[in-house]
């Protein structure tokens, strides 16, 4: 009830990190262009196979500052099972998905105060693209929720064979296709693109690549190479078409690994790939590192050690939009931030910091990989279990019902419809 949203906001309100000058506002009434890296994981950037050869040589080029842009080298992904969906609910909300269950599936009825809606309020054209049916995890529901105002889903784009692999578009196509659609949008703009090929099990049609598999006794690890080489060839040409249109100077770029690809299933060629005797429960909590990139005109980048994971981006992106989100229900804080908070709550109950990694109750010191005493981990484990608690609490009982933060303007659920608009 209203006495629980009071007490929520107190906390969010004392969890809230001051912007950092260097960055507050550098981005003010930019495009925003969101791009979901599909399974995406860290250890990819900068890997090179036994024979030297890289895997992803233009997001390397990104990671060490190329165009303007900074790499997270320390980000997480706090997914549970609605997976891209809940990657999706934490960039926009800065809420935790659930620890059961896909909340795009089962609170798309639910208010909120998202990203889209705070940027449609400002004059901004809201849209997302995704070569998959939109119904697929409720999208077309929670979308409105959201404030997506419009909805680019497969029926816009050729999903004949040749572009397509089991969900949906190849990303090649789908960032080809896409481009037409995102310049005809009225600027400012806020929007997302969700790349989708780079999908489990990861094979490729033979036409797609050149690129060799690996050779790691594992073939879903095999293909995993070619196909996150054959996503960093789409992403450079979003770059090249960005430049030509000449939005690459004009927008804001985030992108990030929705959640792992390889799971634990996968642990001895993994191994192998990490050149390790074997994966511990240490080796796998860090490999649910996943890469965020975010391009900012004239700010120059490289890579940063700051920790942070998705419920962090938010913030983060409202600071580089000179938004204040104080009055905001949000559980994450701005990553640029001196004050941001190093810390990553899981949904299955672990929890990393910049000095700890807490997994299955124990704490092990980042820096050495070993076991530590166990009260260390305390102080960071109730402040996650509060965080969690928190959100699950205003998502359960669909607080923010009884909230509005200052000047915030609700999206006009009644007024979204995404079946009007034909090819
Ligand atoms: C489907 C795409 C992939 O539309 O988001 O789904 P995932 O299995 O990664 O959640
Ligand atoms: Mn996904």
């Amino acid at each position: 009830d209203s006495s629980d949203i009071n007490e929520i906001q107190n906390f969010t309100k004392s969890n809230y990190a001051e912007p950092n000058p260097s960055y507050y506002a550098k981005g003010k009434g930019m495009n925003v262009i969101y791009v979901s890296l599909e399974s995406l994981q860290s250890f990819i950037i900068n890997y090179k196979m036994p024979d030297g050869t890289e895997v992803t040589p233009f997001l390397n080029k990104l990671a060490a500052g190329a165009d303007d842009t900074t790499y997270f080298k320390n980000f997480f992904h706090q997914t549970g099972s609605g997976k891209t969906s809940d990657a999706e609910f934490m960039m926009e909300n800065s809420l935790f998905p659930l620890s059961q269950g896909p909340v795009f599936q089962m609170k798309g009825f639910n208010t909120y105060q998202a990203a889209p809606a705070m940027m449609n309020q400002r004059g901004y054209e809201t849209a997302a693209f995704h070569g998959n049916v939109k119904s697929f995890w409720n999208r077309d529901q929670m979308y409105k929720a959201l404030g997506y105002e419009r909805f680019f889903d497969s029926k816009y784009y050729d999903m004949s064979q040749k572009n397509t692999k089991n969900y949906g578009m190849k990303d090649k196509p789908f960032i080809k296709e896409t481009m037409p659609y995102l310049t005809s949008l009225k600027q400012p703009f806020y929007s997302k693109l969700i790349l989708l090929s780079n999908h489990f099990p990861f094979g490729m049609d033979k036409e797609d690549t050149t690129f060799k598999p690996g050779d790691f006794g594992d073939s879903v690890v095999n293909n995993y190479f070619q196909s996150a080489n054959y996503m960093d060839q789409a992403i450079e040409q979003l770059f090249t078409d960005l430049k030509k249109e000449g939005l690459l100077d004009k927008s804001i770029i985030i992108m990030y690994g929705d959640h792992y690809g390889l799971s634990e299933n996968h642990n001895d060629a993994m191994a192998k790939v990490l050149g390790k005797d074997q994966i511990t429960p240490f080796d796998n909590a860090q490999l649910q590192r996943v890469p965020l990139f975010i391009h900012i005109p004239k700010i120059s980048g490289g890579t940063v050690s700051t920790y942070g994971g998705e419920v962090d981006v938010r913030p983060t992106l409202m600071s580089l939009l000179g938004i204040d989100t104080k009055d905001y229900i949000q559980f994450g804080t701005d990553l640029f931030s001196k004050e941001h908070r190093q810390i990553i709550p899981f949904r299955n109950g672990d929890v990393i910091t910049n000095k700890y990694s807490i997994v299955g109750g124990v704490v092990y010191d980042n820096g050495t990989g070993k076991k530590v005493d166990s009260s260390l981990g305390k102080p960071y484990e109730t402040q996650a279990k509060k965080l969690l608690d928190y959100s699950d609490k205003v998502i359960f009982g669909d607080l923010l019902r009884f909230y509005k933060p200052k000047g915030f303007v609700p999206p006009d659920i009644s007024k979204i419809n995404y079946n009007t608009d034909q090819k």
